[in-house]
């Protein structure tokens, strides 16, 4: 049987790069396992810092030795073996565009062997990948991919519309303002009245973030007035929409969902961590987190954030995959959800494939299921 192309399309322009490029890792290195690699064919298209789309030889390049390129120069240098050696530049330049005319080139697209790839990996995340461009692109071009769709991946990003979808489903979560950066920066008047709202409603603490970003860049969490404007004023630099979110004491317990129409829900894991609360620090330093597999929990609390991680997936319209968060308030047994991410982290001691081996479904054999279900989904979308 021919081979299944798999696009892995990793890298991009957001704060998380290097997550991207270790997820993509962990993925090639599963596809090119024992039990799949009679079954794959990898094609690795790498999205630089700076947008500039890279394929074939470089980009297989960057996978393997897990280091972004630099974003001036030819990038001839790092290319491993033949278009290096090559023996005039002129030579060199047919095989590999120099950084000017790849950026003219792949900009569009126009390198990369888009007609080759049977299903697509998209292993990107922030506000060019995570929001559902990518996944718009993949969809008009009528191949398979990986994950939800636009409608998913948009509500997965985008913190607001999230909530207002979990409400109507009718999961509970901590209270939540939404604000615009029109009424921090335009308004003199109405900033004061934001800021009064948000202390009668949420109180301190309370959280700080932006609406649209996949990391953690431009959160806080308040204690003050002061804190709270400078935060506000800040957050707005990043993102026109705002949401600010109560403060509560609980445990921090995450359930991973895997499937299409009927997705199935893993065991529930929990996390700790040493600082003050999960910041982009934290959450991408090693050693500062710790996951706990399975969470210990009540096996009714269990059930129940199973249950409400499988709503949350269904009332954003989610495919494949996503990991649910939650908020676990022990002192009252209460569970509210907090937020679903429709592209988890992906390497092998992430907690998604980690929750799944704990469920019984070790990490290549995770891959393979989610090319299945985008196969899947593509031909009963
Ligand atoms: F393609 C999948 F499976 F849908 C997928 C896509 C993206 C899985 C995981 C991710 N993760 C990320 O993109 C990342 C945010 C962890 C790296 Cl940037």
């Amino acid at each position: 049987m021919a081979k299944i192309r798999v696009g892995l399309l990793f890298g991009g322009c957001s704060g998380e790069h290097e997550v991207s490029m270790s997820s993509a890792r962990a993925i090639a290195k599963a596809l090119s396992s024992d039990q799949n690699a009679n079954h794959y064919e990898l094609l690795p298209v790498y999205i630089q810092k700076d947008g500039i789309w890279q394929s074939g030889e470089l980009a297989q390049h960057v996978l393997e030795s897990g280091k972004a390129l630099p974003l001036t120069g030819t990038n001839e240098a790092y290319l491993p073996t033949s278009a290096a050696d090559a023996p005039s530049s002129s030579a060199s330049s047919e095989i590999l565009p120099s950084a000017a005319t790849a950026s003219k080139l792949s900009r569009v697209g126009e390198n990369i062997g888009w007609s080759e790839v049977d299903v697509w990996f998209p292993i990107l995340h922030g506000p060019n990948g995570e929001d559902g461009t990518i996944q718009g692109l993949l969809k008009l071009m009528q191949v398979p991919f990986v994950g939800s769709g636009v409608l998913g991946s948009a509500l997965g990003m985008d913190k607001i519309a999230m909530k207002m979808a979990f409400t109507q489903a009718g999961l509970p979560q901590v209270k939540y303002m939404a604000v615009n950066r029109s009424q921090i920066w335009s308004n003199p008047c109405v900033f004061p009245k934001v800021c009064d709202q948000i202390e009668a409603n949420l109180g301190y603490p309370c959280f700080v973030k932006p609406a649209n970003l996949g990391s953690s860049v431009g959160i806080a969490k308040v204690r003050s007035r002061p804190e709270l404007e400078a935060a506000l004023d800040n957050a707005a630099s990043y993102d026109r929409r705002i949401i600010v979110e109560a403060g509560v004491v609980a445990r921090e317990v995450e359930c991973a969902v895997l499937g299409n129409d009927q997705p199935k829900a893993s065991v529930v894991g929990e996390i700790t961590y040493n600082s003050d609360f999960y910041d982009y620090e934290t959450k991408y330093t090693e050693g500062q987190a710790d996951l706990l597999i399975p969470a210990s929990l009540p096996d009714s609390v269990a059930t129940q954030i199973q249950e409400m991680a499988l709503q949350a997936f269904a009332a954003v319209d989610a495919a494949g995959l996503a990991r649910v968060d939650f908020f676990y308030i022990e002192e009252t047994g209460e569970v509210l959800i907090n937020e679903i991410n429709t592209m988890p982290g992906f390497t092998a001691t992430s907690m998604y494939p980690q929750l799944w081996a704990a469920t019984g479904i070790p990490f290549p054999q995770l891959v393979n299921q989610l090319i299945e279900l985008a196969m899947e989904r593509h031909q009963s979308p």
